[in-house]
């Protein structure tokens, strides 16, 4: 390094008040723009952060949320993949404003971002995600599909390296937000409060009347009482698997449990195929507006 005109080039070397920053950027973004489907373009953030990290393979190694290969066709037009543009095309003036963050490590963080900002558990990040190219793409069919039961559930997550309590846990996310017909082909909230994280999907599965909405779309669940909710075929499995409902009755009966097992394991899912170096320590944002 004392070679004159060889001085090394500075690196900038993010630290965790430059991460907090981006952080901050995305919630008041977040609180910003409220005029997006239910109020908050949370939901479909997290949304993208699950669909980035949902498509990793344990047997191979092949996917995750390391590449950030969504924003690439083929595997942005995958049918499972429909409507995330939106969450993608949010985040752009975040990347412009940050421009040293890569795409996986920006996606991954703003799904811990939305899930603090809508009152939910502190989730620990790790940065270090690479952006990969096209090549990387995962193959269609990695994620999971509504029509189906509780055989596909496990298959696709034991494929992603989760036991039963895990994809039960899991699966309270769908608390969150909705489906959208020129999405997924389904219609309508889970629950009465889509943009706060709370237990109430599993509340709901077990005390409402679920019945099949009599429509021209894709078979689906209303509650009985109001039928403004609904249910995927793949959320009652988890009540008809006596195994899965196990869960689902204890996640009901206590919030601060679910809290605790859905931080744990939403940010498993988020660090699926990150090949971290072991001294990346773990960072819990401060919440913003929440
Ligand atoms: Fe979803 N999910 N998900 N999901 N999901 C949709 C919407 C959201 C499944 C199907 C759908 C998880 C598991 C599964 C969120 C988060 C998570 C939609 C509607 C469908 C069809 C898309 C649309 O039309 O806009 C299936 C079959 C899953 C396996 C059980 C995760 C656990 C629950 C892993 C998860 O975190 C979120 C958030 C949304 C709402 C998006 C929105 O735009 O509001």
């Amino acid at each position: 390094n004392d070679i004159p005109g060889s001085a090394t080039p500075k690196v900038f070397t993010p630290k965790f008040d430059d991460y907090q920053a981006v952080y901050n950027a995305i919630a008041n973004r977040l609180e910003e723009k409220d005029d997006y489907d239910d109020g908050s373009y949370g939901p479909v953030l997290v949304r993208l952060a699950w669909h980035a990290s949902g498509t990793y393979d344990k047997e191979t190694g092949t996917g995750g949320s390391n590449g950030a290969t969504m924003r690439f066709a083929p595997e942005s037009d995958h049918g499972a993949n429909a409507g995330l543009k939106a969450a993608r095309d949010f985040l752009e003036p975040v990347k412009e404003q940050f421009p040293w963050i890569t795409y996986s490590d920006l996606w991954i963080l703003a799904g811990v971002c939305a899930i603090q900002e809508m009152l939910g558990p502190q989730i620990p990040y790790r940065p270090g995600r690479q952006d990969k190219d096209i090549a990387a793409c995962t193959p269609d069919g990695r994620l999971p599909d509504a029509s189906q039961g509780q055989d596909h559930l496990r298959n696709i997550f034991n494929r992603m390296g989760f036991n039963d309590q895990e994809i039960v846990a899991l699966s309270g996310a769908h608390a969150l937000g909705r489906c959208h017909v020129d999405r997924s082909g389904y219609k309508g909230p889970w629950t009465f409060s889509p943009t706060v994280v709370t237990n109430d999907y599993f509340k709901l599965l077990l005390d409402e009347k679920w019945q099949w909405k009599k429509w021209n779309g894709p078979k689906q669940y209303e509650d009985k009482t109001t039928k403004a909710l609904m249910m995927l075929p793949t959320d009652m499995a988890i009540i008809q698997d006596k195994k899965f409902k196990e869960w689902v009755v204890k996640y009901a009966a206590d919030n601060d449990l679910f809290f605790k097992d859905f931080a744990a394991v939403i940010g498993k899912l988020f660090e699926l195929g990150v090949p971290f170096s072991e001294s990346t320590e773990k960072m819990v944002f401060k919440p913003v507006n929440a």
